[in-house]
């Protein structure tokens, strides 16, 4: 299995429970490596911009105003199948349905404020990446 890289955010809701490193934790147990890291707070734009594929999607409006209502940590992270491996550990959408050791199982409020984001696939890793990300700020 090669090694890849995807793209994850620490939401709103997990750093205001200051859960960034319980997070990051269970992510690096998961056998991922934390390459490039900051805590950034989302303009409305950014946010807007990386939902993009969600615009016409009954709950757009909502998750960028929840995107923006606080600090988020951006992450690349690297690791064997990078991007499923992540979405493994993330658990599913709604905590109601994810599953036992999951980031989301452990964490998440809502399935809203559910705590983490992770790519879906690499072509979408890559996008994400380059969007909060310049390659001198990666060191793997
Ligand atoms: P993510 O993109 O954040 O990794 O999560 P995902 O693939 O599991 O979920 P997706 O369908 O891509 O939705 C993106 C984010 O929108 C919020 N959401 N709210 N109110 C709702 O019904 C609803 N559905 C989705 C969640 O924050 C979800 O992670
Ligand atoms: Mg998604």
């Amino acid at each position: 299995m090669a090694v890849t890289r995807t793209f994850s955010i620490i939401k709103p809701d997990a750093t205001r429970r200051n859960l960034t490193g319980a997070v990051t934790q269970k992510l690096e147990e998961a056998g991922l490596r934390v390459v490039a890291s900051k805590r950034i707070h989302m303009t409305r734009d950014q946010a807007e911009g990386f939902y993009a594929v969600h615009k016409e999607r009954p709950f757009y409006g909502e998750l960028c105003d929840f995107m923006t209502s606080g600090p988020v940590v951006v992450q690349v992270l690297e690791g064997e199948d990078a991007v499923k491996r992540n979405r493994d550990i993330m658990g599913a959408t709604n905590p109601a349905d994810a599953a036992e050791g999951t980031i989301r199982k452990e964490f998440a409020e809502s399935i809203e404020a559910n705590s983490v984001h992770g790519s879906d696939s690499d072509e979408n890793a890559k996008i994400e990446i380059d969007f909060f990300f310049s390659a001198d700020e990666i060191v793997g």
